[in-house]
């Protein structure tokens, strides 16, 4: 479906709605002052994270291929890779995470109070965001893109060809203080439609309400409502092989990916090159299972593993920090693969490929 995704992103690019910050989307108030996080200002997460031995990750916990926990306890999800890749660079060991479930109402502030290190949690980069709040976004991980699901069993004639006529009058649940609130209710006011929008605190009460019929719509991100889509049909929900996910074209660009507290330079180094690392690696062919044997290759990947030439320690990591990123979780691509396959999130076709296969993951050069 992403397929579809990138094609009508690029048409819709210059018409997406803007993520304006005109409601609870923002937890922690506009400042001028540095961040009263604890951790002194230039330098001071990367020590911290040292000196305590684990990385404190701000991830969601409810989104289907980005951050679940199952039964065991265990996390999984491209966001939670990321988190380890993070944590191997800096510490040696992906393992060494402590994870934090977060809401989206709750993200902002955890991240400005010092109580996570880094928020990779579907985060939508946005310039309220990036600029009234204490943060400063790394990269992009994910080009996603907000759409709506409906029953055609409650709602009559629905299809993939439906839009915001489709859902005029309807009881419309999403999660608080996400860019999708705002972005549905900018959009049926332009569209001149009248919606009972219902917000909950996490969305899979809004699935839980859409399933019980208490909503006649829900609205994410469209990795969502194909990730709770699919894992309903896989628990055998009744007619949820037949719910629809429309617009075609997503009503919103929401390109997610890691968040660090503002004005850290030395920590949104590490945190930023550790993403590339991902994405050159997958370019370079450098994947978990040849990393080791690729260690005495020259060039970009000896300097991207540790070799001759290598820039990790001028950022205060070991060496073989991304070596051992890539060992932890693999490329972006396998990364990818892992987490978002099994969700049908196709992304041959989508601005989630490479750049070299018409896509917008691009690595700038180690060199
Ligand atoms: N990307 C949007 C939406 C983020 C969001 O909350 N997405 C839902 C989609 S699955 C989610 O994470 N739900 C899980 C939860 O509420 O815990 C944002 O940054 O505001």
């Amino acid at each position: 479906m992403l397929k579809r995704l990138a094609v009508l992103f690029a048409v819709l690019a210059l018409v997406a709605a803007a993520c304006g910050g005109d409601s609870g989307d923002d937890t922690t108030t506009s400042t001028t002052a540095a961040p009263d996080t604890g951790q002194g200002t230039e330098g001071g997460t990367l020590a911290t994270v040292q000196a305590r031995g684990t990385l404190k990750c701000g991830v969601s916990g409810s989104a289907p291929g980005f951050s679940e926990v199952a039964p065991d306890g265990s996390f999984s999800g491209i966001d939670v890779d990321t988190c380890r890749a993070v944590a191997a660079a800096v510490l040696g060991d992906g393992n060494a995470v402590e994870f934090r479930t977060l809401t989206a109402a709750e993200r902002f502030a955890a991240l400005d109070s010092g109580e996570i290190d880094v928020l990779i949690r579907n985060t939508t980069w946005t310039q309220t965001r990036d600029t009234d709040l204490t943060n400063d976004f790394t990269a992009t991980t994910f080009y996603d893109g907000q759409q709506i699901m409906g029953n055609p069993a409650t709602l009559a004639g629905l299809t993939v060809e439906g839009g915001f006529a489709d859902i005029d009058g309807a009881v419309v649940c999403t999660n608080a203080g996400t860019t999708t609130e705002q972005n549905i209710k900018e959009g049926a006011e332009q569209a001149g439609v009248t919606i009972q929008l219902k917000t909950v605190e996490n969305f899979p009460e809004a699935m839980d309400g859409f399933i019980a019929g208490t909503c006649d719509i829900v609205t994410t991100d469209g990795s969502g409502l194909y990730g709770h889509r699919s894992a309903n049909i896989a628990a055998g929900t009744p007619g949820a092989e037949d719910w629809v996910i429309f617009p075609e074209a997503p009503i919103s660009k929401e390109p997610l990916g890691p968040v660090v507290r503002e004005n850290d330079s030395e920590w949104f180094d590490v945190v930023q090159w550790t993403v590339f690392a991902l994405f050159s690696a997958e370019e370079l062919g450098v994947t978990q299972a040849n990393v080791d044997s690729m260690m005495d290759s020259g060039g970009e990947i000896g300097r991207l593993l540790g070799g001759e030439g290598e820039i990790q320690t001028a950022m205060g990591l070991s060496a073989d920090a991304f070596a051992n990123s890539i060992k932890a979780v693999g490329n972006y691509g396998e990364v990818y693969e892992r987490n978002l396959g099994p969700l049908n999130l196709e992304r041959a076709g989508t601005y989630n490929e490479q750049w070299y296969n018409g896509g917008l993951i691009y690595s700038p050069p180690f060199r």
